[in-house]
Parts: C-alpha cells; sequence; structure tokens
C-alpha cells in the first residue's frame, strides 16, 4: 500500500480539497478516492482555526468509511473531547482557541455531541507497513500506554480517554507527549506569544533534532518570536535526538500551547 500523508487541515476545506485533487483523488460514491489505490492518512487537527471545519470533517471521515482514507487524533481533536465533556475547564483561553468550532457546529448543539464522539473513534498512533505515524512526538513509552488502552478496533479505551483530561494522570503524560510534542520551560522569565497571541514560557522543541543545543535553535516558534527565545544551552536533562530520546521523560513542567 502506498500512502499519502496530509497534516494538519484546521478547516482549510478549499485547500484541502485542491491537494486531494492535485494528489489524484476523485470523488466517487460520495468519497474521495484515489484511482491508482493510495489511501490518504491524515494527522489530526482537522478542526479549530479554519472557515470549513465541519465539512473537513465529512470528507475525511467519507474517506475512512470508503476505505480511501485513515486519520489520528491531533491534539485540537483531543481538546475538543476535553471541551464537549466539560472534563476539561471551559476557560477564556480555550474558548478563543475553540471559537471558530464551536460558532460552526454551535455549542453544545446535537451535531458538537456527535462530532465529539467520532473524535474519540480516531486513535492517536498508527503503524503502517513500516511507517510510524503520530501528531507530534513518538515517545515510545507513552506510544506503550496508549497501546495498552486501545481495544481490537484501534479505539480508545473510554475511561482511559476520560481520565486524560486530569493532569499529571498516566494518559494524560501520553497524550500529551504523543499529541502535543516533547516541550521544556524557558526560566529566567523568558516568555514568546504563541499564534493566538498568548504569551508561553515554555517551548516545544525539536525533539529529533541532536544538533539543537540551544533554546532558541530547539524553539518550535512563530520565527518572528525566535528572538526572544534565549540563546543558551538546554539543561543537561532535556537530550535531543530521534535515537535518543526515547529514554528521556522531561522534568520540567509543560503546557500546551497550539
Ligand atoms: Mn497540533
Amino acid at each position: 500500500m502506498n500512502y499519502d500523508i496530509i497534516g494538519d487541515i484546521h478547516g482549510q476545506i478549499e485547500k484541502l480539497e485542491a491537494l486531494l485533487q492535485k494528489l489524484g483523488y476523485r470523488i466517487k460514491d460520495g468519497a474521495y478516492r484515489n484511482p491508482e489505490g493510495r489511501m490518504a492518512v491524515f494527522l489530526g487537527d482537522l478542526v479549530d482555526r479554519g472557515p470549513g471545519q465541519v465539512e473537513v470533517i465529512n470528507i475525511v471521515r467519507n474517506m475512512i468509511e470508503a476505505g480511501s482514507g485513515r486519520s489520528i487524533l491531533g491534539n485540537h481533536e483531543w481538546n475538543a473531547i476535553g471541551f464537549e465533556s466539560q472534563l476539561r475547564p471551559r476557560t477564556d483561553n480555550k474558548r478563543r482557541e475553540h471559537k471558530e468550532f464551536l460558532e460552526q457546529v454551535g455549542e453544545d448543539s446535537a451535531l458538537h455531541k456527535e462530532l465529539a464522539g467520532w473524535f474519540k473513534t480516531l486513535p492517536p498512533f498508527l503503524e503502517l507497513d513500516g511507517i510510524r505515524i503520530c501528531h507530534a512526538w513518538w515517545k515510545q513509552e507513552s506510544i506503550e500506554v496508549i497501546r495498552t488502552a486501545m481495544n481490537g478496533d484501534g479505539i480508545l479505551d473510554e475511561e482511559f480517554l476520560m481520565t486524560s483530561f486530569t493532569k499529571q494522570t498516566p494518559s494524560w503524560r501520553a497524550l500529551e507527549d504523543v499529541t502535543k510534542g516533547y516541550e521544556v520551560g524557558m526560566g529566567n522569565g523568558a516568555s514568546f506569544l504563541d499564534h493566538n497571541g498568548i504569551p508561553r514560557k515554555e517551548i516545544r522543541v525539536r525533539w529529533w533534532d541532536e544538533s539543537a543545543d540551544t533554546y532558541r535553535k530547539a524553539a518550535l516558534v512563530p520565527e518572528s518570536e525566535r528572538g526572544r527565545i534565549p540563546d543558551l544551552p538546554l539543561p543537561p536533562d532535556v537530550v535531543l535526538g530521534a535515537n535518543r530520546i526515547s529514554t528521556v521523560s522531561p522534568t520540567h513542567e509543560t503546557k500546551c500551547y497550539r
């Protein structure tokens, strides 16, 4: 099987349809399919920000049902499950990040509940013909924690998912790692502004990049903000590199900012 791996769509319906067309997918019997039999694999973050979030979900959902696509869970779908169930507090910042989705589906509508139910069916990772797929960080220990909570269909155990909205639980740690990445506190009062203009004191780091040895080099931040990241060595317990990271756990307080 050959795959087309498609990253965060964030409700950009026109760009998604243009991309699928460009990759040769055509609608047949209600779903985009690739005439050469390729499969589209979506990396999650279908929702938030863009103008056509429900349409994006419908396209992906129809492809999954038709067998022409698969999708994993992104941090935005995980957050959306927590928002809908109210297990994640509906704070002003969380509402701001989720505003367009809530407007497009109608907060607490039947559609909102139905879509949250569908998000719960998305696996946090996939292993396909030797390809490993997750949204942010393939951290082996956390992958194994999640694997033990997946049933035969690759669907996460409901209780595992529901406890994952309580900080410091094993399910929270595992889903934070795999869907959000490796986050490191900068200390010394350093901060930057994220995509929503919210100040953040933690950076996501290039976990796979052994050569990133300073906060500034390692940071995954908007380029306009890089100058605000300290040009100082990372602490010794932060060890980066795809083949080295799996034994290392972040010891810093972490938070979501995407
Ligand atoms: Mn994301």
